[in-house]
C-alpha cells in the first residue's frame, strides 16, 4: 500500500490525520505505535527524529511526511479526495490556516501540557506553567467561542484543514477546561464535529483507549 500512517489512537494530533483520511476514503495501512518499547521507538525516531507522532510515509512519492498540517496539505495536494480541506480560494485559505495555528498552538499544546504535568510524579509537577497554559486556553478558549458562534464548521460553511485541527483540540480542551456554561458556542462546534462520520469512526476506534487519559 503507498500510504503508512505510524499514530496512536488516543492521540490528539493523530486524529487530526485520521479525519482526513476518513473522510475521503483514503486507503492507508494503520500502524500503532507502542511508545513504552524502545525498539519501536528508536525505530520511529529514525524515521523522524523529532520523534511526534503521527508520520505518514509515502511509498508512491517516496517521501517520509511529519507535522499534521502538513501532512494534510500533502493529503489534499496529492491524494485529492471530494473533501477539500484548503480552500481554493487565497483568502479562505489564509482564514483556515490561520484558524489551524491557533487550534494546535493556543489550544492542543496548553491542553497537552496541563495533561502531560498530570502523569508527573508528584514532586516534579510545575503548578506555575500549568497555571500559565491554563490562562492561556482560557483567553483563546475565549476567542474561539466568539469566532465561530456564527460559523457551521470552525471557518465557515465549508469542513477543511482547521476542522481537522479543531476537533481533537476542542474534545480534549473541554475534558480540562469544560466548555459548558462557559463557551456555549466551541461547545456547538464540537457537538456537530463528534457527529460528523470520519470524526464518529475516529472516536469509536479510540474508545477502548480512554481509559488510559489520566484524569486530574
Ligand atoms: N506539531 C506536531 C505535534 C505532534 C504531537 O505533539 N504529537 C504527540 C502526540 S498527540 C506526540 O507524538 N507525543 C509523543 C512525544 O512527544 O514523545 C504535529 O502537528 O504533528
Amino acid at each position: 500500500m503507498s500510504l503508512t500512517l505510524h499514530y496512536h489512537p488516543l492521540s490528539s494530533f493523530c486524529w487530526k490525520v485520521l479525519i482526513p483520511l476518513y473522510e475521503n476514503g483514503t486507503a492507508f495501512e494503520p500502524k500503532q505505535l507502542n511508545l513504552q518499547d524502545p525498539q519501536e521507538v528508536a525505530a520511529f525516531r529514525a524515521l523522524w527524529p523529532v520523534g511526534k507522532m503521527p508520520v505518514l510515509v509515502d511509498e508512491h512519492h517516496d517521501r517520509v511526511l511529519a507535522e499534521t498540517t502538513i501532512i494534510i496539505e500533502w493529503l489534499d495536494h496529492h491524494h485529492r479526495g471530494e473533501t477539500r480541506f484548503v480552500p481554493e480560494d487565497w483568502e479562505q485559505a489564509h482564514e483556515v490556516r490561520l484558524w489551524d495555528r491557533i487550534y494546535d498552538l493556543y489550544v492542543q499544546h496548553p491542553m497537552q501540557r496541563i495533561v502531560f504535568d498530570r502523569i508527573r510524579p508528584p514532586e516534579q509537577r510545575f503548578a506555575i506553567g500549568v497555571a500559565e497554559e491554563r490562562e492561556l486556553l482560557r483567553r483563546t478558549m475565549a476567542m474561539v467561542d466568539a469566532y465561530v458562534a456564527d460559523k457551521h464548521w470552525a471557518t465557515g460553511e465549508q469542513f477543511t484543514l482547521a476542522d481537522c485541527a479543531a476537533m481533537p483540540a476542542l474534545f480534549y480542551a473541554d475534558k480540562v477546561e469544560p466548555f459548558e456554561g462557559r463557551w456555549p458556542h466551541a461547545l456547538a462546534l464540537l457537538e456537530r464535529l463528534k457527529a460528523r462520520p470520519s470524526v464518529a469512526r475516529v472516536l469509536r476506534e479510540a474508545e477502548p483507549w480512554f481509559r488510559y487519559f489520566p484524569k486530574e
